[in-house]
């Protein structure tokens, strides 16, 4: 099972992968988890992608489309992948694509998350007061909805034409009433 949780910034993407990943047998890869690894660890990675994130602009397709083909073997070795903020560009869904394909795979499920923008840019300057990131700012949030109207919502138009399977869940309420509502939309059996 190759999944993708999909929706803009503050939607829970994150929060939500985590309970699936615990609760189902699918290994969680997150490119926003990775690349903030990088850039605390300070290598020419992180260096490059940390002044582009904290100004809430996309870092570069081929620098992330890298970082996943070198990841995705090691997690599509278990049941199944869930792969969290990527892909954000219809560029990063063809390239995402033609790697799956050259191992007969692709894409089965997106879970895209639905939540209004003024909930959104409340949750994420909630989390500013809390974990100080550095890419939560009004300004950067403002640049990362903007990004996502300009580039990442297309990456959902491209699966749809393509045939995949995409569950649409109300992401509005507790993380747990979330989780039960995408529970419910994926329809498989937990562990
Ligand atoms: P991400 O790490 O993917 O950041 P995000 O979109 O803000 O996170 P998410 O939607 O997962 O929100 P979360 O669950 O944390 O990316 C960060 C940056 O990395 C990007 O802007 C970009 O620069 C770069 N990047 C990453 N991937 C890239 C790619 N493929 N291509 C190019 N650049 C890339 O939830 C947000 C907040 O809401 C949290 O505080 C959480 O506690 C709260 N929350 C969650 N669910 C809630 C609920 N139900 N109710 C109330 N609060 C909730």
């Amino acid at each position: 099972m190759i999944g993708i949780i999909f929706g803009p910034p503050g939607s829970g993407k994150g929060t939500q992968a985590a309970k699936i990943e615990q609760d189902f047998r699918l290994k969680h890869l997150s490119t926003g988890d990775i690349l903030r690894h990088e850039v605390v660890a300070g290598t020419p990675i992180g260096q490059e992608a940390g002044r582009i994130m904290a100004a809430g602009d996309l870092v570069p397709d081929q620098l992330i489309v890298d970082i996943v083909r070198s990841r995705l073997p090691e997690a599509e070795a278990g049941d199944g992948v869930l792969l969290d903020g990527f892909p954000r560009t219809l560029r990063q869904a063809r390239a995402l694509d033609a790697m799956l394909s050259d191992e007969g795979h692709n894409v089965d499920l997106v879970l895209a998350l639905d939540v209004p923008e003024e909930v959104l840019i409340d949750r994420l300057l909630h989390r500013a007061q809390i974990e100080g990131r550095a890419d939560d700012t009004r300004e950067a949030i403002t640049e990362r909805m903007h990004e996502y109207h300009k580039l990442t919502e297309a990456v959902l138009d491209h699966y749809q034409r393509r045939r995949v399977r995409v569950e649409r869940v109300d992401g509005l309420g507790s993380p747990d009433a979330v989780f039960e509502r995408i529970r419910r939309a994926i329809g498989i059996s937990s562990r």
